[in-house]
């Protein structure tokens, strides 16, 4: 027998930062997230052997993420990953690997009376900023940032027509319908943009990865709302190539879309009320099973950086 991969950690960490502005100490800002961090190595005779000696405990891979937290810079969650993964790399000789994912709660400082409030947010329930990176040793970062259940639905503005169909096929064609889904969206980044920690600590100062989550986030929101949809297919790829567009130091972006249905509702037994097509006003919205589409788009070899 033979241990063909392995790896530990401690998954579900959850760390919520304050950062008090110094000059102004009720002015302040709030990270919530929960970390997953997994180490890999010579491991193995821990499994195989029972010898516990190359087993940094996984308490102790929490307590670090804690020290870390409180000690250094969290903002950016890019910026944390590196650290904690590079943390363990440097500090274990026989820790060659490390995977820290984290998904970061969506809290927002909200208006009172106009103006923003210094120390009240709002939390959009549900929603998650993302990061999942994986360090080797001396190979660069490969970070991948990301958006998660941003639920999201349209009342008009999409169609569904001129599809493949068979003797199985049901569906009708739609010139407008509901589209409603929760954005799953990742994009992978250069890893000559992300070589070290010091690269990512530079990209994290200059704004590099909250405007491309910025940007990832207005893009699909917007092409969401904007374009009159012909699927979830065509509507995905249109926000991919826009996220390339504009965020020149990201390699590729991934979007996962469940298809969502609302399903119209015959009425007609009931003195022949109409209710579908421009007459759909009740909606039956169905939460299973849904359509899953996924695609991942990358910039033309020659467009690379
Ligand atoms: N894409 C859509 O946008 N809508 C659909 C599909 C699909 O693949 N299949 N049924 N409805």
């Amino acid at each position: 027998m033979a241990v063909v991969s392995a790896r530990y950690g401690k998954a579900n960490v959850r760390i919520l930062k304050v950062k008090r502005d110094p000059e102004d100490p009720k002015h302040q800002d709030v990270i919530e997230m929960r970390v997953r961090c997994l180490l890999e190595g010579a491991i193995e005779t821990s499994y195989t052997e029972a010898d516990n000696s190359v087993i940094v405990p996984t308490d102790t891979v929490k307590q670090t993420l804690y020290i870390l937290a409180k000690q250094g810079e969290v903002w950016p969650i890019e910026l944390f990953a590196a650290r904690a993964a590079q943390h363990f790399i440097t500090r274990y000789d026989h820790i060659t690997g490390v995977h820290v994912d984290i998904e970061q709660l969506c809290w927002k400082r909200y208006d009172v009376q106009g103006k923003p409030h210094p120390h009240s947010f709002v939390l959009n329930q549900g929603e998650l900023r993302t990061c999942s990176l994986y360090k080797q040793q001396a190979e660069p970062f490969k970070i991948n940032s990301g958006i998660k259940n941003l639920t999201v639905l349209k009342s008009t503005g999409s169609q569904f027509h001129g599809y493949n169909t068979c003797e199985y096929t049901i569906l009708e064609p739609t010139w407008d319908r509901f589209l409603s889904t929760d954005i799953n969206a990742t994009w992978s980044w250069f890893p000559k943009t992300v070589p070290d920690l010091k690269a990512v600590e530079k990209q994290a100062s200059a704004g590099v990865f909250d405007n491309a989550y910025d940007s990832a986030r207005n893009v699909t929101l917007e092409v969401f709302a904007l374009e009159d949809s012909a699927s979830v297919q065509a509507t995905m790829y249109n926000m991919s190539k826009l996220i390339l567009d504009k965020v020149p130091e990201i390699e590729t972006v991934k979007y996962a879309l469940p298809n969502k249905h609302y399903m119209e509702i015959d009425l007609s037994w009931h003195k022949g009320l109409q209710n579908k097509g421009k007459d759909a006003e009740v909606l039956l919205p169905s939460t299973d099973p849904n359509g899953l589409i996924e695609c991942t788009v990358a910039r033309d070899e020659k467009a690379k950086l």
